[in-house]
């Protein structure tokens, strides 16, 4: 394993401020060696964050950073992609993060297709602010705010990306190291919306109210539920394999599978392209007035 990641590694910074057993380190481990593989300039990444225990990632991380407000990381990465499309815009989100507060950002970013790397540290809950329930928590879990199971369903992130438009959407977990730098490196060389979805343990609080066992088999469940899709019971999670329309996708799903890899690629023009098109349009057919930045 090359060493290159720490060029982009803040050591100042540590140690690690998150919980022992959580996945967030090994999850930032991951980003940084994707960046480094593809030898990305520190100057030309921006990293936006929201709130959150994955949100505090941007302060181990030596590239442009944004520490934005709970939710709205993607409104801020949208806004530097849409000024500066010649910059590699990557935002970090909890799912509380992407899909309960920021949920409508989430499905406008993915439905526009603008180009941000999302990177989702999927926990099951809000970790930061003491294991409340969020959007992606499953029924019938325990969490603070619902003590006796949760009345709702959660998420699917992937599917909810990909029903918005997203170019890239793929899932791994915390445990399957090598798969989350590879995906992640794709993810980064998608010009339209890509998001990696990531199922990581939070022992403290998801995994204790739970009785989900120690760190430990928290990380083993990870590696023991993971199927690539197309593996056998690979599409029972999320039936977004190539190929397969959405309505074949079985509507309930065993909830002890993830189903792991690229789970949706398409050519869609990313929104910097469009929008350039239509400066174009609005140039010429303005008579050369329009003063339209095309980038
Ligand atoms: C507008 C707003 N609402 C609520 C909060 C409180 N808050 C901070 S972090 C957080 C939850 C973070 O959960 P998640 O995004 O899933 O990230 P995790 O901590 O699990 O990594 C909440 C509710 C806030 N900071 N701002
Ligand atoms: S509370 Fe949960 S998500 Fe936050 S650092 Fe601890 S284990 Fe990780």
């Amino acid at each position: 394993m090359s060493l290159d990641y720490r060029r982009y590694l803040d050591e100042t910074a540590l140690p690690l401020m998150w919980c022992p057993g959580c996945g967030d380190g090994t999850i930032l481990k991951a980003l940084l060696e994707a960046f480094a593989s593809l030898g990305l300039e520190r100057e030309r990444v921006v990293v936006v964050t929201g709130i959150g225990c994955w949100g505090k990632a941007d302060d181990y991380i030596r590239t442009n950073a944004i520490h934005g407000t709970h939710g709205r990381a993607l409104a801020v990465a949208t806004g530097v992609k849409a000024y500066r499309p010649d910059l590699t815009v990557v935002a970090l989100m909890g799912d509380g993060d992407c899909a309960t507060i920021g949920g409508n950002h989430f499905i406008h970013a993915a439905r526009r297709n603008i180009g941000i790397t999302a990177v989702v540290s999927n926990n099951l809950n809000y970790g930061m602010t003491g294991g409340q329930f969020s959007g992606t928590t499953p029924a019938g879990s325990k969490t603070s705010t619902s003590p006796y199971g949760h009345a709702e369903d959660g998420f699917d992130l992937c599917r909810l990306a990909d029903a918005a438009g997203a170019n890239f959407v793929a899932r791994t977990t915390a445990y399957h190291y090598r798969q989350m730098v590879r995906l992640i490196k794709e993810a980064l060389l998608e010009p339209g919306f890509a998001m990696v979805e990531v199922a990581s343990p939070c022992p403290t609080y998801y995994g204790r109210l739970n009785r989900q066992g120690s760190a430990r088999e928290m990380w083993r469940s990870l590696k023991d539920r993971a199927r690539s899709v197309g593996e056998e019971g690979g599409e029972a999670r999320t039936g977004v394999a190539p190929g397969q329309r959405p309505d074949e996708e079985p509507r309930s799903k065993p909830a002890d599978v993830i189903v792991t890899g690229v789970l949706v690629r398409r050519t869609r023009p990313d929104f910097a392209a469009r929008y350039s098109d239509v400066c174009r349009r609005a140039m010429k057919e303005g008579g050369g007035e329009a003063q339209l930045d095309a980038r």
